[in-house]
């Protein structure tokens, strides 16, 4: 090697280490926690999410995701995120539909029970919710729907008069008072703890996906589900406003393409799961199917009782972001 080459190897490796080494002093790690199991399609999505960032960045900002409540509960991510006792999260926001009603607009009973429905009413409400949730120091990277909700019992249910009586588990307002209306004894249960509620009898019927009806085992003690097709609610992957005004340009951007890759993933598998979903409870003895006339019947009459009380809880925002949907 003559000594020029040898002078520029070692400018290269100095230069080299140097990169590694401030790299390393400036790199970053994000934990993230989410609500549901590690299995369930919206914490893989966020699995998929947070590799994504971190292979973008080269590693400077590392995402750690924590499934099933294990670094908070579902209840506490909200406003971890908004504190900042952490940088980002994902949450079920009509869970806090008692904040802002608006967090409400996806668990309207029959405003929009199909995918591409719902698809129209996010479109519809984005941009109200992204004022919202900015206002609360959060920034919104993506949106993923739940498969449409329907009925779990451990009877055979034909109608509103067959529920009274029978301790539901609830998961936000909107449950809770569609079991209130119905004769039913609300109880509210994350997710991650309903297997052992249905299993102790604390409760003994839901609504919601066969997602979380699979990803829970609940046949082990429910026997029906009714796929009556209610709504379906959105998980939000959100990051605090102050550590997402700390990012580079280039750090936003990297987040901002991998949020559009993952609702993209995220839409997709959630209408491969609810297929694949419901014929796993079927095949694990569940009697699975849609619901009879009568009760559909009386669940769409508290559905429009349910939608003049969210039209009056939510005001002018409301109606604007209904006629928005209608226009769409
Ligand atoms: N699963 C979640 C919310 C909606 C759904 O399908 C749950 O039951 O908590």
């Amino acid at each position: 090697m003559t000594k020029t080459l040898k002078t520029m190897a070692a400018t290269c490796a100095v230069g080299a280490g140097m990169a590694i080494g401030a790299s390393a002093v400036s790199a970053e790690t994000w934990d993230l926690p989410m609500a549901y199991s590690a299995t369930n399609f919206h914490s893989a999505v966020g699995a998929e999410f947070a590799a994504c960032v971190t292979t973008g960045t080269g590693g400077a900002l590392t995402i750690q995701t924590h499934p099933g409540g294990s670094l908070f509960a579902g209840a506490e991510i909200k406003r971890a995120i908004q504190s900042g006792q952490v940088n980002i999260g994902e949450r079920l926001l009509s869970a806090h539909q008692n904040e802002n009603a608006m967090f409400g607009f996806d668990s309207v009973p029959f405003l929009a029970t199909s995918f591409e429905a719902s698809e129209k009413l996010w479109e519809a409400a984005k941009a109200p919710l992204t004022d919202v949730l900015n206002a609360q120091n959060m920034h919104l990277l993506y949106s993923v729907p739940w498969p449409s909700q329907g009925l779990y019992f451990k009877k055979e249910v034909n109608s509103v008069a067959d529920m009274k009586g029978i301790k539901f588990r609830s998961y936000n307002n909107a449950t809770a008072r569609l079991a209130e209306l119905s004769g039913m004894l609300p109880v509210q249960i994350e997710a991650a703890e309903i297997s052992q509620a249905f299993a102790t009898g604390v409760a003994e019927s839901m609504v919601s996906s066969g997602s979380t009806g699979y990803d829970r085992k609940v046949w082990e003690s429910l026997t029906h589900f009714y796929d009556v097709q209610a709504w379906l609610p959105r998980n939000y992957m959100l990051v605090n406003m102050d550590a997402w005004n700390g990012l580079d340009a280039a750090t936003q951007n990297i987040m901002n393409g991998c949020a559009i890759v993952a609702e993209y993933a995220g839409d997709w598998r959630s209408i491969e799961y609810s297929g694949f979903t419901l014929n796993e409870l079927a095949k694990n003895g569940m009697t699975v199917g849609p619901a009879g006339d009568k009760l559909q019947g009386e669940l769409k009459a508290f559905g429009a009782i349910m939608t003049e009380e969210w039209l009056e809880a939510t005001g002018e925002a409301g109606q604007a972001l209904i006629a928005a949907y209608n226009a769409n």
